[in-house]
């Protein structure tokens, strides 16, 4: 049941709620995440190895063994079956054909004068993808985050991930690195994995970023190693917002809203509608359609938490009040949700008329689904292909050219107090 809020020009109360959610970082977790990266740090794969049998209770017998063998790879493609593999082949197609779009290249300017100025593009070398263990094991997100770094070009693309304690990787998640290329995988997660990809060991490749999501120690493992390793964005809670006007089908919105609030106890889900009718619509859909979900519990709680429904006068409104709380995802439905478009200016990902939903998204529409949640759409994107290149600006002079700037950059230099800096130019004109 979605609680309704007429909306009177204020959001901040829901705001602060909503990006309150983040699991706080205890001392307790941050202190034994350190010591664990330091013992990873000092005593490489024998510190992966002990901490894993302690945590996940399954000890390799050698430190070869920690990478999952290409047997265990073909068994799993044949234990998901022949219609899995093809709908990941499928999704991939998909990924690729939305984002190869965003795969930047080199430039370069060549100035009359002879100056040459540019950018070059490079691939991040090595990449490590964490995948987690536990109910939260998503093919889907292998492909999300392998798809755009091999599309970047990275060289050594690698997963880390925890095992089972019958020493296992899922099956499934064995099929997506199969279908993405991914041949290394290591059997190690939590933040001992992390630490073996941020500082390397005799086994596990020292990544230079390390990708994925995970649990409160693996996300504050990443936070700790940042600096030593680029890392991405500190994924919280999935939401989901649905802008909804008389039109929309209440058992369209009801849906949707509950797909993310399945995901986690602390997920939000949010519609806001100009009819007061469809609110009690959704209400009536949700009563119904909770009743044959196995996660119930789990909806129930995030819908009774985070979720509600905001009333409001216009659809202009409606936008304004998405734009402030930003949404992971927000859906449109509306009449003519494609004139839209224009008003929306903060979101992760936008899902526009009754036949995108958020799900289709989730898997198979071609977009990302990693997103930044909490608000940070404000200033964080999807992931993408640009997350795993670098760009190397690079610059060309000839001596006549220089020359023009000796007076210039030598008085810039001297205001800064740096002579040194002003002698590299002058030196060069010695004699002229
Ligand atoms: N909706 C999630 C991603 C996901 N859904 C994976 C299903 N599998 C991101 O917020
Ligand atoms: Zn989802």
């Amino acid at each position: 049941m979605l609680k309704t809020i007429i909306y009177d020009g204020h959001i901040n109360e829901i705001k602060e709620k909503l990006h309150g959610r983040k699991t706080e970082i205890s001392q307790q977790v941050n202190e034994a995440v350190l010591d664990i990266i330091k013992n990873v740090s000092i005593k490489g794969d024998k510190a992966v190895v002990d901490y894993c049998a302690q945590f996940d209770g399954f000890r390799v017998n050698t430190y070869k063994e920690l990478v999952v063998t290409k047997q265990e790879i073909m068994d799993a493609v044949t234990a998901v079956g022949n219609n899995f593999i093809r709908i990941l082949e499928r999704t991939k197609e998909q990924l690729i054909e939305y984002h190869k779009n965003q795969i930047e290249k080199s430039w370069m300017i060549t100035k009359d004068d002879g100056v040459i100025l540019g950018s070059k593009v490079t691939p991040i070398e090595t990449v490590a993808l964490y995948v987690p263990g536990g109910t939260a094991t998503y093919p889907s997100t292998v492909m999300m985050n392998a798809v755009p770094a091999i599309l970047a070009g990275v060289k050594n693309l690698y997963i880390m991930t925890p095992v089972k304690e019958d020493g296992k990787v899922s099956d499934v998640i064995l099929a997506a690195a199969y279908v993405c290329g991914i041949e290394t995988i290591y059997k190690a997660g939590g933040a001992q994995g992390i630490a073996g990809a941020a500082y390397g060991t005799k086994t596990i490749k020292k990544a230079d970023k390390i990708v994925g999501p995970g649990n409160i120690y693996v996300a504050t493992a990443k936070k700790l190693c940042y600096g030593m390793v680029d890392i991405d964005m500190i994924a919280g809670p999935s939401e989901i917002l649905v802008i909804a006007d008389s039109s929309a089908d209440p058992c369209y919105v009801a849906a949707d809203l509950m797909s993310q609030a399945e995901h986690d106890r602390l997920a939000s889900a949010i519609l806001i509608t100009t009819s007061e009718n469809l609110i009690k619509e959704v209400n009536e859909e949700i009563s119904k359609q909770i009743q044959s979900l196995p996660r119930q519990d789990i909806i129930e709680e995030s819908l009774r938490n985070y979720g509600g429904a905001i009333l409001v006068d216009s659809l202009d409104q409606a936008f304004t009040v998405a734009n402030e709380l930003a949404p992971e995802h927000l859906e449109v439905l509306t009449l003519d949700p494609i004139e839209k478009l224009p008003l929306i200016t903060h979101a992760g990902s936008i899902f526009l008329g009754a036949y995108s939903p958020e799900p289709l998204g989730d898997y198979m529409s071609g977009t990302n689904h990693v997103l930044p949640t909490g608000g940070t759409a404000k200033f964080y994107s999807a992931l993408g292909v640009y997350d795993f290149i670098k760009r190397s600006a690079f610059s060309y002079y000839p001596k006549a050219i220089l020359k023009t700037f000796k007076d210039d950059v030598t008085d810039f230099a001297l205001r800064e107090g740096l002579q040194a800096h002003a002698n590299s130019i002058q030196v060069r004109f010695k004699e002229d």
